[in-house]
Protein backbone atom coordinates (compact mmCIF):
# COMPACT_ATOMS: atom_id res chain seq x y z
CA UNK A 1 0.00 0.00 0.00
CA UNK A 2 2.27 2.77 -1.42
CA UNK A 3 -0.37 5.99 -1.11
CA UNK A 4 -0.13 8.90 0.50
CA UNK A 5 -3.02 11.08 1.40
CA UNK A 6 -4.93 10.67 -1.45
CA UNK A 7 -8.46 12.46 -1.88
CA UNK A 8 -11.24 10.26 -0.52
CA UNK A 9 -12.86 10.51 -4.68
CA UNK A 10 -9.53 8.91 -5.94
CA UNK A 11 -9.73 5.50 -3.88
CA UNK A 12 -11.78 3.61 -6.00
CA UNK A 13 -13.80 0.94 -4.29
CA UNK A 14 -14.97 -1.86 -5.82
CA UNK A 15 -17.56 -4.17 -4.32
CA UNK A 16 -18.22 -7.90 -5.42
CA UNK A 17 -21.10 -10.40 -4.79
CA UNK A 18 -19.78 -13.55 -5.70
CA UNK A 19 -21.66 -16.04 -7.48
CA UNK A 20 -23.53 -18.68 -5.77
CA UNK A 21 -24.28 -21.73 -8.55
CA UNK A 22 -25.00 -24.13 -5.75
CA UNK A 23 -28.07 -22.50 -4.92
CA UNK A 24 -31.19 -23.01 -7.86
CA UNK A 25 -31.13 -19.70 -8.81
CA UNK A 26 -28.59 -17.24 -6.91
CA UNK A 27 -30.08 -13.99 -8.31
CA UNK A 28 -33.20 -14.64 -6.35
CA UNK A 29 -32.17 -12.97 -3.04
CA UNK A 30 -30.22 -9.44 -3.28
CA UNK A 31 -27.05 -9.81 -0.59
CA UNK A 32 -28.22 -6.29 0.96
CA UNK A 33 -24.63 -6.05 3.71
CA UNK A 34 -22.70 -5.14 0.06
CA UNK A 35 -25.41 -2.49 -0.58
CA UNK A 36 -25.69 -1.36 2.45
CA UNK A 37 -21.41 -1.20 2.66
CA UNK A 38 -21.53 0.70 -0.82
CA UNK A 39 -24.46 3.36 0.66
CA UNK A 40 -21.93 4.19 3.59
CA UNK A 41 -18.77 4.16 1.81
CA UNK A 42 -20.30 6.48 -1.23
CA UNK A 43 -21.61 8.63 1.78
CA UNK A 44 -18.28 9.13 3.34
CA UNK A 45 -17.22 10.00 -0.66
CA UNK A 46 -14.91 7.42 -1.95
CA UNK A 47 -15.48 6.05 -5.29
CA UNK A 48 -17.59 2.99 -4.95
CA UNK A 49 -18.64 0.30 -7.65
CA UNK A 50 -20.17 -2.94 -6.89
CA UNK A 51 -19.94 -5.74 -9.82
CA UNK A 52 -21.99 -8.35 -9.41
CA UNK A 53 -21.24 -12.06 -10.48
CA UNK A 54 -24.19 -13.83 -9.27
CA UNK A 55 -25.24 -15.79 -12.68
CA UNK A 56 -21.74 -14.89 -14.47
CA UNK A 57 -19.53 -17.36 -15.63
CA UNK A 58 -16.04 -17.76 -14.32
CA UNK A 59 -14.18 -16.80 -17.70
CA UNK A 60 -16.29 -13.56 -17.57
CA UNK A 61 -15.56 -12.17 -14.23
CA UNK A 62 -12.04 -10.48 -15.44
CA UNK A 63 -14.17 -8.69 -17.65
CA UNK A 64 -16.66 -7.97 -15.40
CA UNK A 65 -14.76 -6.35 -12.49
CA UNK A 66 -13.53 -2.98 -13.24
CA UNK A 67 -9.88 -2.42 -12.27
CA UNK A 68 -9.82 -0.68 -9.14
CA UNK A 69 -7.73 -0.04 -5.55
CA UNK A 70 -9.62 -1.67 -3.27
CA UNK A 71 -11.90 -4.44 -3.59
CA UNK A 72 -14.15 -5.62 -0.89
CA UNK A 73 -15.61 -9.19 -1.17
CA UNK A 74 -18.11 -11.04 0.79
CA UNK A 75 -18.57 -14.87 1.12
CA UNK A 76 -20.81 -17.08 3.16
CA UNK A 77 -18.48 -21.23 3.76
CA UNK A 78 -19.19 -22.10 -0.11
CA UNK A 79 -18.18 -19.31 -1.39
CA UNK A 80 -15.16 -19.08 0.11
CA UNK A 81 -12.90 -21.16 -2.25
CA UNK A 82 -14.58 -18.87 -4.96
CA UNK A 83 -13.28 -15.95 -3.88
CA UNK A 84 -9.84 -16.98 -2.99
CA UNK A 85 -9.80 -17.58 -7.07
CA UNK A 86 -10.96 -13.76 -7.54
CA UNK A 87 -8.80 -12.13 -5.58
CA UNK A 88 -5.81 -14.25 -6.83
CA UNK A 89 -7.01 -12.85 -10.35
CA UNK A 90 -7.12 -9.60 -8.95
CA UNK A 91 -3.80 -9.48 -7.31
CA UNK A 92 -2.21 -10.89 -10.79
CA UNK A 93 -3.69 -7.87 -12.30
CA UNK A 94 -3.25 -5.26 -9.87
CA UNK A 95 -0.27 -6.47 -7.17
CA UNK A 96 -0.86 -3.20 -5.35
CA UNK A 97 -4.98 -3.56 -4.52
CA UNK A 98 -6.21 -3.93 -1.28
CA UNK A 99 -7.95 -7.23 -1.62
CA UNK A 100 -10.52 -6.93 1.70
CA UNK A 101 -12.70 -10.00 2.71
CA UNK A 102 -15.78 -9.33 4.87
CA UNK A 103 -19.01 -11.37 5.45
CA UNK A 104 -19.64 -14.63 8.17
CA UNK A 105 -16.85 -17.19 6.64
CA UNK A 106 -14.27 -14.29 7.53
CA UNK A 107 -15.48 -14.04 10.68
CA UNK A 108 -16.12 -17.44 11.68
CA UNK A 109 -12.56 -18.30 10.89
CA UNK A 110 -10.28 -15.18 10.77
CA UNK A 111 -7.17 -17.46 11.39
CA UNK A 112 -7.66 -19.33 8.27
CA UNK A 113 -8.12 -16.81 5.74
CA UNK A 114 -5.83 -17.21 2.79
CA UNK A 115 -3.18 -14.12 2.49
CA UNK A 116 -4.27 -13.20 -0.97
CA UNK A 117 -6.27 -11.14 1.40
CA UNK A 118 -5.04 -8.42 2.54
CA UNK A 119 -7.56 -6.99 4.70
CA UNK A 120 -10.02 -8.55 6.89
CA UNK A 121 -12.95 -7.24 8.18
CA UNK A 122 -15.12 -9.54 10.71
CA UNK A 123 -18.41 -8.59 12.21
CA UNK A 124 -20.63 -5.49 11.01
CA UNK A 125 -18.93 -4.03 8.05
CA UNK A 126 -19.81 -0.54 8.14
CA UNK A 127 -17.63 1.25 10.38
CA UNK A 128 -15.00 -1.47 9.48
CA UNK A 129 -14.56 -0.62 6.24
CA UNK A 130 -14.11 2.50 6.30
CA UNK A 131 -11.39 2.36 9.18
CA UNK A 132 -10.00 0.31 6.76
CA UNK A 133 -10.14 2.91 3.72
CA UNK A 134 -9.35 5.57 5.92
CA UNK A 135 -5.80 3.77 6.63
CA UNK A 136 -5.01 3.17 2.82
CA UNK A 137 -5.74 6.48 2.07
CA UNK A 138 -3.05 7.69 4.21
CA UNK A 139 -0.76 4.90 3.51
CA UNK A 140 -1.07 3.27 7.27
CA UNK A 141 -1.13 -0.50 6.46
CA UNK A 142 0.53 -1.67 9.16
CA UNK A 143 -3.38 -3.82 10.52
CA UNK A 144 -4.58 -6.77 8.27
CA UNK A 145 -7.68 -7.68 10.63
CA UNK A 146 -10.36 -5.32 11.12
CA UNK A 147 -13.28 -5.86 14.01
CA UNK A 148 -16.23 -4.15 13.20
CA UNK A 149 -18.37 -2.05 16.45
CA UNK A 150 -21.65 -3.18 16.25
CA UNK A 151 -23.63 0.48 15.30
CA UNK A 152 -26.14 1.27 18.44
CA UNK A 153 -28.78 3.40 15.92
CA UNK A 154 -28.88 1.61 13.11
CA UNK A 155 -31.26 4.07 11.56
CA UNK A 156 -28.19 6.31 11.11
CA UNK A 157 -27.50 3.90 8.18
CA UNK A 158 -28.33 4.78 4.65
CA UNK A 159 -30.89 2.71 2.97
CA UNK A 160 -28.64 -0.26 0.56
CA UNK A 161 -27.48 1.53 -2.55
CA UNK A 162 -30.38 -0.41 -4.71
CA UNK A 163 -29.40 2.44 -7.50
CA UNK A 164 -25.54 0.85 -8.08
CA UNK A 165 -26.75 -2.43 -10.01
CA UNK A 166 -29.53 -2.69 -12.51
CA UNK A 167 -33.00 -3.44 -11.80
CA UNK A 168 -33.11 -7.09 -12.16
CA UNK A 169 -30.44 -7.65 -10.44
CA UNK A 170 -31.94 -5.78 -7.23
CA UNK A 171 -36.05 -6.99 -7.64
CA UNK A 172 -35.89 -10.37 -8.38
CA UNK A 173 -38.98 -12.46 -10.28
CA UNK A 174 -38.91 -15.37 -7.81
CA UNK A 175 -38.08 -13.91 -4.28
CA UNK A 176 -41.36 -14.32 -3.25
CA UNK A 177 -44.59 -16.15 -3.86
CA UNK A 178 -44.54 -17.60 -7.51
CA UNK A 179 -45.93 -15.33 -10.21
CA UNK A 180 -45.50 -12.14 -7.72
CA UNK A 181 -43.30 -10.02 -9.59
CA UNK A 182 -40.16 -7.74 -8.91
CA UNK A 183 -39.95 -8.10 -5.30
CA UNK A 184 -37.59 -5.87 -2.88
CA UNK A 185 -35.62 -7.46 0.35
CA UNK A 186 -35.49 -5.34 3.34
CA UNK A 187 -34.13 -5.99 6.67
CA UNK A 188 -35.39 -4.35 9.58
CA UNK A 189 -33.78 -5.64 12.22
CA UNK A 190 -29.94 -7.23 12.81
CA UNK A 191 -29.28 -10.61 14.65
CA UNK A 192 -31.48 -13.00 17.06
CA UNK A 193 -31.44 -13.42 20.67
CA UNK A 194 -31.53 -16.92 20.59
CA UNK A 195 -28.21 -20.09 19.92
CA UNK A 196 -29.60 -22.75 18.09
CA UNK A 197 -26.21 -25.30 17.86
CA UNK A 198 -26.66 -25.39 13.88
CA UNK A 199 -26.65 -21.46 13.36
CA UNK A 200 -23.64 -19.07 12.72
CA UNK A 201 -25.99 -16.10 12.91
CA UNK A 202 -24.89 -15.63 16.47
CA UNK A 203 -20.94 -15.21 15.50
CA UNK A 204 -21.64 -12.43 13.01
CA UNK A 205 -24.12 -10.55 15.20
CA UNK A 206 -22.95 -11.76 18.94
CA UNK A 207 -26.94 -12.13 20.26
CA UNK A 208 -27.09 -8.49 19.62
CA UNK A 209 -30.66 -7.96 18.79
CA UNK A 210 -31.09 -4.37 17.29
CA UNK A 211 -33.96 -2.54 15.84
CA UNK A 212 -34.57 0.19 13.04
CA UNK A 213 -37.23 2.48 14.41
CA UNK A 214 -41.08 1.85 12.50
CA UNK A 215 -40.56 5.31 11.31
CA UNK A 216 -36.76 4.63 9.37
CA UNK A 217 -38.64 0.91 8.20
CA UNK A 218 -41.51 2.66 6.56
CA UNK A 219 -39.22 5.23 4.80
CA UNK A 220 -37.25 2.31 3.07
CA UNK A 221 -40.31 0.84 2.10
CA UNK A 222 -42.12 4.17 0.89
CA UNK A 223 -38.97 4.97 -1.36
CA UNK A 224 -39.10 1.72 -2.90
CA UNK A 225 -42.48 2.01 -3.76
CA UNK A 226 -42.15 5.72 -4.92
CA UNK A 227 -38.89 4.81 -7.02
CA UNK A 228 -39.16 1.59 -8.38
CA UNK A 229 -42.92 0.78 -8.15
CA UNK A 230 -42.29 -2.30 -6.68
CA UNK A 231 -44.99 -3.45 -4.23
CA UNK A 232 -43.94 -6.86 -3.18
CA UNK A 233 -41.53 -7.22 -0.48
CA UNK A 234 -39.25 -10.37 1.44
CA UNK A 235 -38.72 -9.58 5.03
CA UNK A 236 -34.89 -11.05 5.42
CA UNK A 237 -34.69 -10.59 9.31
CA UNK A 238 -34.11 -13.56 11.40
CA UNK A 239 -37.10 -13.02 14.02
CA UNK A 240 -38.75 -10.05 13.01
CA UNK A 241 -41.61 -10.40 15.24
CA UNK A 242 -38.66 -10.84 18.26
CA UNK A 243 -40.22 -7.39 19.37
CA UNK A 244 -44.14 -7.14 19.53
CA UNK A 245 -44.81 -3.67 20.11
CA UNK A 246 -42.27 -2.64 17.27
CA UNK A 247 -43.80 -5.32 15.02
CA UNK A 248 -47.70 -3.41 15.58
CA UNK A 249 -46.23 0.11 14.82
CA UNK A 250 -44.35 -0.93 11.47
CA UNK A 251 -48.13 -2.84 10.70
CA UNK A 252 -50.10 0.26 11.21
CA UNK A 253 -47.76 2.23 9.51
CA UNK A 254 -47.54 -0.23 6.14
CA UNK A 255 -51.05 -1.41 6.08
CA UNK A 256 -52.15 2.09 4.31
CA UNK A 257 -49.04 1.55 1.28
CA UNK A 258 -51.21 -1.64 -0.72
CA UNK A 259 -48.05 -3.84 -0.33
CA UNK A 260 -47.74 -8.11 0.25
CA UNK A 261 -44.76 -9.36 2.03
CA UNK A 262 -43.06 -12.34 3.50
CA UNK A 263 -41.64 -12.49 7.02
CA UNK A 264 -39.72 -15.22 8.41
CA UNK A 265 -39.79 -16.14 12.35
CA UNK A 266 -39.80 -18.42 15.06
CA UNK A 267 -42.93 -20.23 16.12
CA UNK A 268 -42.55 -18.82 19.75
CA UNK A 269 -42.07 -15.22 18.70
CA UNK A 270 -45.62 -15.10 16.97
CA UNK A 271 -49.40 -14.47 18.57
CA UNK A 272 -52.65 -13.73 17.49
CA UNK A 273 -52.57 -10.15 17.39
CA UNK A 274 -48.91 -10.38 15.59
CA UNK A 275 -50.66 -12.71 13.05
CA UNK A 276 -53.85 -10.23 12.63
CA UNK A 277 -51.49 -7.22 12.31
CA UNK A 278 -49.33 -8.66 9.86
CA UNK A 279 -52.69 -9.76 7.56
CA UNK A 280 -53.80 -6.28 7.83
CA UNK A 281 -50.29 -4.74 6.47
CA UNK A 282 -50.15 -7.07 3.58
CA UNK A 283 -47.92 -10.09 4.54
CA UNK A 284 -49.46 -13.20 2.61
CA UNK A 285 -46.38 -16.25 4.01
CA UNK A 286 -44.72 -16.56 7.24
CA UNK A 287 -42.03 -18.93 7.14
CA UNK A 288 -41.11 -20.63 10.32
CA UNK A 289 -38.10 -22.66 11.62
CA UNK A 290 -39.24 -25.90 12.22
CA UNK A 291 -35.87 -27.67 11.72
CA UNK A 292 -37.32 -31.25 12.54
CA UNK A 293 -40.23 -32.89 13.13
CA UNK A 294 -38.40 -34.93 15.81
CA UNK A 295 -38.84 -33.36 19.59
CA UNK A 296 -35.22 -34.65 21.17
CA UNK A 297 -33.66 -33.26 17.82
CA UNK A 298 -35.03 -29.63 18.64
CA UNK A 299 -33.49 -30.22 22.40
CA UNK A 300 -30.25 -31.54 21.23
CA UNK A 301 -29.52 -28.24 18.81
CA UNK A 302 -31.32 -25.84 21.75
CA UNK A 303 -33.71 -24.58 19.19
CA UNK A 304 -35.97 -24.03 22.25
CA UNK A 305 -39.35 -25.06 20.72
CA UNK A 306 -42.08 -27.64 20.87
CA UNK A 307 -43.71 -29.68 17.93
CA UNK A 308 -46.83 -28.56 19.78
CA UNK A 309 -45.96 -25.02 19.66
CA UNK A 310 -44.97 -25.53 16.38
CA UNK A 311 -48.30 -26.74 15.14
CA UNK A 312 -50.17 -23.99 17.27
CA UNK A 313 -48.17 -21.23 15.53
CA UNK A 314 -49.02 -22.90 11.65
CA UNK A 315 -52.87 -23.33 12.75
CA UNK A 316 -52.81 -19.66 14.03
CA UNK A 317 -51.29 -18.35 10.67
CA UNK A 318 -53.87 -20.02 8.53
CA UNK A 319 -56.90 -19.55 10.51
CA UNK A 320 -55.30 -15.65 9.90
CA UNK A 321 -55.65 -16.27 6.16
CA UNK A 322 -52.02 -16.24 5.49
CA UNK A 323 -49.96 -19.55 4.34
CA UNK A 324 -46.46 -21.30 5.66
CA UNK A 325 -43.33 -21.97 4.71
CA UNK A 326 -41.20 -24.60 6.72
CA UNK A 327 -37.73 -24.59 6.72
CA UNK A 328 -36.47 -28.40 7.60
CA UNK A 329 -33.41 -29.26 7.92
CA UNK A 330 -32.51 -33.23 7.54
CA UNK A 331 -29.22 -34.56 9.39
CA UNK A 332 -29.20 -32.61 12.40
CA UNK A 333 -27.53 -34.43 15.68
CA UNK A 334 -29.81 -36.79 17.26
CA UNK A 335 -31.71 -37.25 14.21
CA UNK A 336 -32.80 -41.39 14.01
CA UNK A 337 -33.85 -43.35 10.81
CA UNK A 338 -37.99 -42.76 9.97
CA UNK A 339 -36.97 -38.47 9.64
CA UNK A 340 -39.05 -38.70 6.32
CA UNK A 341 -42.26 -40.51 7.71
CA UNK A 342 -42.17 -37.85 10.77
CA UNK A 343 -41.66 -34.91 8.47
CA UNK A 344 -44.50 -35.91 5.96
CA UNK A 345 -46.63 -36.88 9.07
CA UNK A 346 -46.06 -33.46 10.48
CA UNK A 347 -46.50 -31.45 6.76
CA UNK A 348 -50.36 -33.35 6.15
CA UNK A 349 -50.98 -32.78 9.79
CA UNK A 350 -50.46 -29.01 9.84
CA UNK A 351 -51.60 -28.56 6.51
CA UNK A 352 -48.45 -26.75 5.36
CA UNK A 353 -48.57 -25.25 1.79
CA UNK A 354 -44.87 -25.47 1.46
CA UNK A 355 -41.69 -26.91 2.39
CA UNK A 356 -37.98 -26.22 1.94
CA UNK A 357 -36.17 -28.94 3.07
CA UNK A 358 -32.24 -28.31 3.90
CA UNK A 359 -29.23 -31.16 4.03
CA UNK A 360 -27.72 -30.22 7.41
CA UNK A 361 -24.03 -28.67 7.06
CA UNK A 362 -22.32 -28.09 10.34
CA UNK A 363 -21.07 -24.47 8.98
CA UNK A 364 -18.29 -22.28 10.44
CA UNK A 365 -19.84 -19.82 13.25
CA UNK A 366 -21.82 -22.78 14.71
CA UNK A 367 -21.38 -24.54 17.79
CA UNK A 368 -21.60 -27.68 16.16
CA UNK A 369 -19.00 -27.21 14.00
CA UNK A 370 -16.70 -25.65 16.79
CA UNK A 371 -17.71 -28.92 19.42
CA UNK A 372 -19.12 -32.05 17.16
CA UNK A 373 -17.96 -34.69 19.70
CA UNK A 374 -20.44 -32.90 22.05
CA UNK A 375 -23.11 -33.15 19.90
CA UNK A 376 -22.18 -36.80 18.59
CA UNK A 377 -20.68 -35.81 15.35
CA UNK A 378 -17.17 -35.73 13.19
CA UNK A 379 -16.84 -33.38 10.36
CA UNK A 380 -14.96 -35.83 7.54
CA UNK A 381 -15.04 -32.62 5.32
CA UNK A 382 -13.38 -29.60 4.76
CA UNK A 383 -13.53 -28.92 1.11
CA UNK A 384 -15.35 -25.47 2.03
CA UNK A 385 -16.80 -26.11 -1.51
CA UNK A 386 -19.02 -28.82 -0.43
CA UNK A 387 -20.73 -26.44 2.30
CA UNK A 388 -23.99 -26.14 0.92
CA UNK A 389 -26.98 -27.62 2.04
CA UNK A 390 -28.79 -28.07 -1.26
CA UNK A 391 -28.58 -32.10 -1.38
CA UNK A 392 -31.98 -33.44 -1.62
CA UNK A 393 -33.60 -30.67 -3.31
CA UNK A 394 -32.38 -30.75 -6.72
CA UNK A 395 -31.60 -34.16 -8.21
CA UNK A 396 -28.40 -33.82 -9.69
CA UNK A 397 -26.33 -33.53 -6.36
CA UNK A 398 -28.22 -36.40 -4.48
CA UNK A 399 -24.48 -38.26 -4.68
CA UNK A 400 -22.93 -35.36 -2.90
CA UNK A 401 -21.03 -36.71 0.24
CA UNK A 402 -21.99 -35.30 3.29
CA UNK A 403 -19.26 -33.17 5.57
CA UNK A 404 -19.75 -35.11 8.69
CA UNK A 405 -20.41 -38.41 9.75
CA UNK A 406 -23.74 -38.94 11.99
CA UNK A 407 -24.17 -40.67 15.26
CA UNK A 408 -27.10 -42.28 14.26
CA UNK A 409 -27.65 -42.47 10.26
CA UNK A 410 -25.57 -43.57 7.37
CA UNK A 411 -24.80 -41.25 5.07
CA UNK A 412 -27.05 -43.84 3.01
CA UNK A 413 -29.64 -43.42 5.15
CA UNK A 414 -29.86 -39.57 5.26
CA UNK A 415 -29.89 -40.07 1.39
CA UNK A 416 -32.95 -41.99 1.74
CA UNK A 417 -34.61 -40.25 3.91
CA UNK A 418 -33.91 -37.48 2.05
CA UNK A 419 -38.15 -36.57 0.93
CA UNK A 420 -36.76 -36.50 -3.03
CA UNK A 421 -36.23 -40.09 -2.90
CA UNK A 422 -39.82 -40.69 -1.71
CA UNK A 423 -40.97 -38.11 -4.24
CA UNK A 424 -39.26 -40.27 -6.88
CA UNK A 425 -40.88 -43.37 -5.16
CA UNK A 426 -44.31 -41.81 -5.58
CA UNK A 427 -44.97 -42.31 -1.62
CA UNK A 428 -46.43 -39.20 -1.31
CA UNK A 429 -47.78 -36.70 -3.06
CA UNK A 430 -45.74 -33.75 -2.63
CA UNK A 431 -47.44 -31.90 -5.61
CA UNK A 432 -49.24 -29.89 -2.64
CA UNK A 433 -46.34 -28.02 -1.61
CA UNK A 434 -43.58 -28.50 -4.40
CA UNK A 435 -44.31 -28.97 -7.84
CA UNK A 436 -40.81 -28.90 -8.77
CA UNK A 437 -38.28 -29.22 -5.76
CA UNK A 438 -35.57 -27.93 -7.06
CA UNK A 439 -37.15 -24.46 -8.12
CA UNK A 440 -39.78 -23.82 -5.47
CA UNK A 441 -37.24 -23.51 -2.64
CA UNK A 442 -36.83 -19.90 -1.76
CA UNK A 443 -33.53 -20.17 0.03
C1 LIG B 1 -30.84 -13.43 4.06
C2 LIG B 1 -29.88 -14.60 4.14
C3 LIG B 1 -29.68 -15.35 2.99
C4 LIG B 1 -30.27 -14.95 1.65
C5 LIG B 1 -29.46 -13.78 1.06
C6 LIG B 1 -27.96 -14.04 1.13
C7 LIG B 1 -27.06 -12.85 1.21
N1 LIG B 1 -25.91 -13.04 0.59
O1 LIG B 1 -27.32 -11.86 1.84
C8 LIG B 1 -30.18 -16.29 0.87
C9 LIG B 1 -31.50 -17.01 1.03
C10 LIG B 1 -29.80 -16.22 -0.61
C11 LIG B 1 -29.11 -17.02 1.66
C12 LIG B 1 -28.39 -18.04 1.12
C13 LIG B 1 -27.42 -18.72 1.83
N2 LIG B 1 -27.19 -18.62 3.15
CO1 LIG B 1 -27.91 -17.24 4.25
N3 LIG B 1 -28.44 -15.92 5.48
C14 LIG B 1 -29.22 -14.90 5.35
C15 LIG B 1 -29.36 -14.17 6.70
C16 LIG B 1 -30.65 -14.62 7.37
C17 LIG B 1 -29.31 -12.65 6.65
C18 LIG B 1 -28.18 -12.06 5.77
C19 LIG B 1 -28.28 -10.57 5.79
O2 LIG B 1 -28.86 -9.96 4.92
N4 LIG B 1 -27.79 -9.95 6.83
C20 LIG B 1 -27.82 -8.50 6.97
C21 LIG B 1 -26.58 -7.87 6.34
C22 LIG B 1 -26.55 -6.39 6.66
O3 LIG B 1 -25.49 -8.52 6.96
P1 LIG B 1 -24.37 -9.34 6.16
O4 LIG B 1 -24.87 -9.80 4.87
O5 LIG B 1 -23.80 -10.32 7.09
O6 LIG B 1 -23.26 -8.21 5.88
C23 LIG B 1 -22.62 -7.51 6.92
C24 LIG B 1 -21.33 -8.17 7.46
O7 LIG B 1 -21.29 -9.55 7.21
C25 LIG B 1 -20.21 -7.46 6.77
N5 LIG B 1 -19.77 -7.90 5.45
C26 LIG B 1 -20.31 -8.79 4.62
N6 LIG B 1 -19.61 -8.85 3.47
C27 LIG B 1 -18.61 -7.97 3.56
C28 LIG B 1 -17.61 -7.62 2.64
C29 LIG B 1 -16.69 -6.63 3.01
C30 LIG B 1 -15.66 -6.25 2.05
C31 LIG B 1 -16.77 -6.02 4.28
C32 LIG B 1 -15.82 -4.95 4.65
C33 LIG B 1 -17.77 -6.38 5.19
C34 LIG B 1 -18.69 -7.36 4.82
O8 LIG B 1 -20.74 -6.15 6.64
C35 LIG B 1 -22.13 -6.22 6.30
C36 LIG B 1 -22.83 -5.01 6.86
O9 LIG B 1 -22.71 -4.92 8.25
C37 LIG B 1 -28.09 -14.73 7.44
C38 LIG B 1 -28.19 -14.78 8.95
C39 LIG B 1 -27.88 -13.42 9.51
N7 LIG B 1 -28.76 -12.90 10.27
O10 LIG B 1 -26.86 -12.83 9.21
C40 LIG B 1 -27.96 -16.12 6.81
C41 LIG B 1 -26.58 -16.77 6.73
C42 LIG B 1 -25.56 -15.74 6.34
N8 LIG B 1 -26.75 -17.72 5.64
C43 LIG B 1 -26.13 -18.83 5.81
C44 LIG B 1 -26.01 -19.86 4.85
C45 LIG B 1 -25.43 -21.16 5.32
C46 LIG B 1 -26.44 -19.68 3.55
C47 LIG B 1 -26.20 -20.62 2.36
C48 LIG B 1 -24.79 -21.16 2.33
C49 LIG B 1 -27.23 -21.74 2.41
C50 LIG B 1 -27.14 -22.73 1.26
N9 LIG B 1 -28.06 -22.67 0.36
O11 LIG B 1 -26.27 -23.58 1.22
C51 LIG B 1 -26.52 -19.71 1.18
C52 LIG B 1 -25.27 -18.94 0.72
C53 LIG B 1 -25.61 -17.90 -0.32
C54 LIG B 1 -24.77 -16.65 -0.16
N10 LIG B 1 -23.63 -16.59 -0.79
O12 LIG B 1 -25.11 -15.76 0.57
C55 LIG B 1 -25.40 -18.86 7.14
C56 LIG B 1 -23.91 -18.65 6.89
C57 LIG B 1 -23.02 -19.66 7.54
C58 LIG B 1 -21.68 -19.69 6.90
N11 LIG B 1 -20.66 -19.99 7.68
O13 LIG B 1 -21.52 -19.52 5.72
C59 LIG B 1 -26.13 -17.70 7.92
C60 LIG B 1 -25.27 -17.00 8.96
C61 LIG B 1 -27.38 -18.30 8.60
C62 LIG B 1 -27.15 -19.46 9.50
N12 LIG B 1 -28.22 -20.14 9.76
O14 LIG B 1 -26.13 -19.81 9.98
N13 LIG B 1 -28.96 -16.49 2.90
S1 LIG C 1 -31.83 -20.56 13.66
FE1 LIG C 1 -33.08 -18.72 13.70
S2 LIG C 1 -33.79 -18.62 15.83
FE2 LIG C 1 -32.05 -20.01 15.82
S3 LIG C 1 -30.29 -18.70 16.32
FE3 LIG C 1 -30.43 -18.85 14.07
S4 LIG C 1 -31.60 -17.05 13.48
FE4 LIG C 1 -31.94 -17.34 15.68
Amino acid sequence: MEQNKRRKEDVRLNLIIPPNPYLGDDKRNLPLGILYLAAVARDAGYSVRVSDLRGKKPETFESAIESSDVYGITASTPDYLRVVKIAKMLKERNPDSLRILGGIHATALPNEIDSVFNGLVLGEGERALLSILEDYRIGNDSKRIYVGKAIKDLDTIPFPAREMLPFENVFNENALFYGAGPTASVITSRGCPQKCAFCASDSMWKRNLRFRSPDNVFSEIKHIIEKYKIRNFRIMDDTVTANRRRLEEICSKLSPLDIRFRVETRVDYIDSDSLSSLKKAGCEEIAYGIESPTQEVLDISRKGITLEQAKKAIKMTHDTGMITRLFFIIGLPGETPGYARRLIDFVEETKTEAVDLSTFVPYPGCDIYRNPAKYGLKLKNRDFSQYHMTLGLRQGEIDREFTFEHDQMSDEQLREESPIFKLKLKCIDFSRFSQNPSTNSTL
